[in-house]
């Protein structure tokens, strides 16, 4: 098994005294971190995603996957950061009003970030009000990330578009949303300025959205 492939099996194991030692192994014998990040720690956390939707795990074995992963990326992230994290600008990044869900829009920020952006992450349950409060308060933010896991609070989604516009900010941020429920359509409904199904095309996206 490879080094990466070892990083991806304890991600999706939840082996988390080990994550660790994994990832400075595969660093010290020169592994890419980037493939570290994306076919070791993103591809398991897609891959228990699959498991968890045909119910081959559950929602605690998932939760113990993304801590493992978030443990694994504190040694890789100054690897990953080297000259590029915050060059792009502040990404404002949060979870809907009366959405708790967060292990989506994590993995998102983690890959904007690794993308080069300084990432706020506003954490989950965010108001309208809140987006539009962070903005104002980060002149050099670009561009603002909502996302949703319930059908319910894709309406929160419209809502903090609405919001944005209303504060008059659109015309210097600009705003990507997603999470399971969230399509192409509902985007262009409500006027967003992108929608990405997973965090790969969000990181990409963000970029390109700056261009
Ligand atoms: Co909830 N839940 N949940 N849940 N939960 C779903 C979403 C559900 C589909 C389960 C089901 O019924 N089959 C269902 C929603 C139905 C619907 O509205 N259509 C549901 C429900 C109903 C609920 C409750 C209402 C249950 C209840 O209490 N009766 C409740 C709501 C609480 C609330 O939010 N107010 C609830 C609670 C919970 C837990 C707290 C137990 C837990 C959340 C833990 C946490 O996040 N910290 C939970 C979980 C884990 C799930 C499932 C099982 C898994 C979600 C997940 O993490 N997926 C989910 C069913 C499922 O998906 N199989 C379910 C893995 C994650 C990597 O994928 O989040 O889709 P995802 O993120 C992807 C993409 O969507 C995308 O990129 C990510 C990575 O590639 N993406 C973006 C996400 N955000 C993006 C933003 C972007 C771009 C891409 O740009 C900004």
């Amino acid at each position: 098994m490879s080094k990466i492939s070892e990083i991806a099996a304890a991600v999706e194991g939840g082996k988390m005294k080990i994550i660790e030692g994994l990832v400075q192994g595969a660093l010290d014998a020169g592994e890419d971190p980037a493939a570290i990040f994306n076919e070791g720690m993103i591809a398991a956390m897609g891959s228990i995603g699959e498991k968890l939707q045909s119910n081959e795990v559950f929602v605690p074995e998932m939760i113990i996957a993304k801590k493992t992963m978030e443990k694994g990326f504190k040694i890789l992230k100054p690897h990953l950061a080297e000259g590029v994290v915050g060059s792009k600008g502040k990404y404002i990044i949060g979870t809907v009003a009366g959405d708790l869900h967060d292990i989506g829009k994590n993995l998102v920020a983690l890959m904007i970030e690794s993308a080069g952006f300084e990432v706020i992450d506003l954490g989950v349950d965010v108001s309208p009000g809140m987006f539009v409060d962070a903005v104002k308060a980060n002149p050099d933010c670009k561009i603002v990330g909502a996302s949703s896991l319930l059908t319910t609070t894709m309406e929160s989604i419209n809502q903090t578009v609405i919001a944005l516009n209303e504060a008059g900010l659109r015309d210097r941020v600009k705003i990507m949303i997603g999470g399971a429920p969230v399509t192409q359509d509902f985007c262009d409904e409500i006027g967003a300025d992108a929608y990405t199904p997973d965090a790969g095309a969000a990181a990409v996206k963000a970029v390109a959205l700056l261009s």
